[in-house]
């Protein structure tokens, strides 16, 4: 059992029952031009949050720990977009073209994820239509035969689609941590009131900390690595 230094509580963790979870690290949400800036997203929020994504996703491929990553989109003919979904977006719109391809659409340059954090081998994709990671997958079931009990989650949204994956996997029973300087948001205030409702209540949905504790945590894991 290893410890993390977390708020609001420090989180006992086994890295053989955990996995990394990466939410939406699309070039849709983070690269400028995409979907995300075309929303009122400030790209550079959220392009931050990949330096230290990376340096957590190579230490936990390094003690071999478990790592999923989802992505937002939908079928090309659009058939599985809710229409309260589809007439929503402020300038843009799911389907339509984008500098990247069209938007949020599975198959498209800016539905796929960024190269920095780009997933390999053994860590699987989960396609999703929501914002939650769970609704309408099989993440569960793939935590399930993996046995998984604790959950890391970085990504984008903060506020939107990691906050609601986030949820999702407390409501399951999991323990959860979300790295805070792993993901980002449409803007400072959103992050951070994002991370405090994480908090509040003696941690309502798991813990948080920045990704140097999780990576301080992992080191003397590497040795033993398999
Ligand atoms: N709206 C917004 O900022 N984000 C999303 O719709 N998706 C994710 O958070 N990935």
């Amino acid at each position: 059992m290893s410890t993390i230094n977390a708020d609001p509580f420090d989180l006992d963790f086994d890295v053989a029952s955990s996995a990394l979870v990466f939410i939406d690290f699309q070039r849709d949400f983070v690269l400028p031009g995409g979907f995300g800036e075309e929303l009122g997203n400030d790209t550079s929020l959220l392009l931050k949050a990949i330096p230290p994504a990376k340096d957590v996703l190579a230490k936990a491929r390094e003690v071999g720990m478990h790592v999923l990553h989802t992505r937002e989109g939908h079928r090309p003919d659009l058939s599985d977009c809710p229409p309260a979904k589809l007439t929503r977006g402020g300038n843009t719109f799911i389907g339509t073209d984008g500098p990247m391809g069209r938007i949020l659409v599975r198959g498209s340059k800016g539905h796929d994820i960024v190269e920095d954090v780009y997933p390999i081998d053994g860590e699987p994709i989960i396609d999703k239509l929501g914002k939650g990671a769970f609704y309408q997958t099989d993440l569960h079931q793939i935590l399930f035969d993996w046995g998984i009990k604790t959950l890391f989650f970085g990504g984008v949204t903060t506020e939107v689609c990691v906050q609601t994956s986030m949820r999702e996997a407390n409501d399951r029973g999991f323990e959860c941590l979300l790295l805070t300087d792993c993901t980002g948001a449409t803007d400072k205030s959103n992050h951070e009131a994002a991370i405090k409702m994480v908090q509040m209540q003696g941690g309502v949905f798991g813990a948080t900390a920045p990704s140097i504790n999780v990576i301080r945590a992992l080191e003397p894991l590497v040795e033993a690595a398999p």
